[in-house]
């Protein structure tokens, strides 16, 4: 029994900004009211923690425990959660929804007023942390940071009750863990940013784990035309099975601007263009590659380098739209579980995103499998 008492176990933290993780044994608190306490089964590398982790130009407390894809099951809950109980099987997620503001009330807005998202920090309700460190096996009153409201690099993490929801229990973990930030960022924000019609033409820029994921959600949608941009030959083949029907290499291109060789492919632009690398001249690209008239430019990367975005004020006057999404516009609570059925209804394709497999104690091989350009996702396993 370990309700109400603090859990001691390992944890994978990140000490100072551009380190890797180093695998600690730490304290994890009870959850405090409105919260959850979730052994983790298995998570994965999102590209985001390795921004994070990366940026110095961030005002992030350290030290952090990173990692925002997850599954598990519910270890006990706070006061005033009834929404999962112990023994659930459980997504966290990174976007919090209360489902009682005026945001998450509204089927056009993703983004919860009454529980604020944010990067890194403490419990949004209290204000501290569930997190510390353990020095030579004593406790160490000193407190660990969270990362985008879920933590899952540590084998139990407290989690808000709006960061989370139940999954039938018949999906396997692993399928479940992608299901927590990137495929459904990608899948929702074709599905849900966009709404891609029926017959469209879409243009994906960078075709890791969230472009291939657009590419998926877009084949759903019934979009005719799904080109991939990239400059990896290889993930052709690969979109492919995800309803890739084009593909362009930049360096193959010559001297021709790629938003020419859209243009052209495309009478005279793409319907929808999607940026999912989070490169700020890539964003640039795919509006100049969408259709004045209607084209619009949905962006889904996180600018690595934190760069502004730069457009031309004349191009935009001929009726294109650009817009930001996050968690690609899907309402976490009532969408990861429709993702979760259609999977098991075989209507969505998710076991070729996981490419690569560490066990916790090398969870810093994910980050150099990720970097190596290789790797769509890695499963860490507890
Ligand atoms: C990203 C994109 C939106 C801001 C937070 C980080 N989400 C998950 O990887
Ligand atoms: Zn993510």
């Amino acid at each position: 029994q370990t309700k109400g008492k603090p859990i001691r176990c390992k944890a994978a933290v990140c000490w100072n900004p551009g380190e890797v993780l180093v695998i600690e044994e730490i304290e994890v608190a009870p959850p405090q009211g409105y919260e959850v306490r979730i052994k983790v089964i298995c998570t994965s590398l999102c590209h985001s923690d390795i921004t994070y982790r990366n940026r110095k130009d961030l005002p992030l407390p350290f030290p952090l425990i990173f990692g925002h894809e997850a599954v598990g099951v519910v270890e006990s809950v706070g006061e005033g959660v009834d929404e999962v109980k112990e023994g659930d099987l459980v997504v966290p997620f990174f976007l919090p929804e209360c489902g009682d503001c005026t945001d998450c009330k509204s089927p056009k807005s993703n983004l919860c007023t009454k529980v604020p998202f944010q990067i890194a920090g403490s419990m949004i309700r209290s204000g501290t942390t569930r997190f510390s460190a353990l020095a030579g096996g004593r406790h160490h009153p000193s407190p660990i940071y969270q990362v985008l409201g879920v933590s899952s690099f540590s084998e139990y993490t407290v989690v808000d009750v709006a960061n989370v929801v139940k999954i039938p229990i018949d999906l396997p973990p692993d399928m479940a863990c992608l299901l927590s930030c990137g495929i459904s960022t990608g899948v929702g924000g074709a599905w849900r940013a966009a709404m891609v019609e029926a017959g469209s033409t879409v243009v994906i820029f960078g075709l890791g784990t969230v472009g291939l994921a657009v590419a998926e959600g877009a084949r759903i949608q019934g979009a005719s035309k799904i080109i991939g941009v990239d400059l990896n030959p290889q993930k052709f083949e690969l979109g492919q099975v995800y309803g890739l029907t084009d593909f362009i290499n930049p360096k193959e291109c010559g001297d021709k601007p790629v938003h020419e060789v859209v243009r052209a492919m495309t009478d005279g632009g793409a319907d929808y263009c999607f940026e999912c690398v989070g490169l700020a001249s890539l964003m640039s690209d795919a509006f100049l590659s969408s259709r004045p008239g209607w084209g619009k430019t949905i962006i889904l990367g996180v600018e690595m380098h934190g760069a502004p975005l730069s457009i031309s004020a004349l191009e935009i006057l001929k009726g294109k739209t650009v817009m930001g999404s996050m968690f690609g516009g899907i309402k976490p609570k009532a969408d990861i579980p429709i993702l979760a059925n259609k999977y098991l209804k075989k209507e969505l394709q998710l076991e070729g995103f996981i490419t690569h497999e560490v066990s916790f104690q090398d969870i810093n091989k994910a980050f150099d499998l990720m970097l190596q350009g290789e790797c769509l996702r890695c499963i860490i396993r507890m």
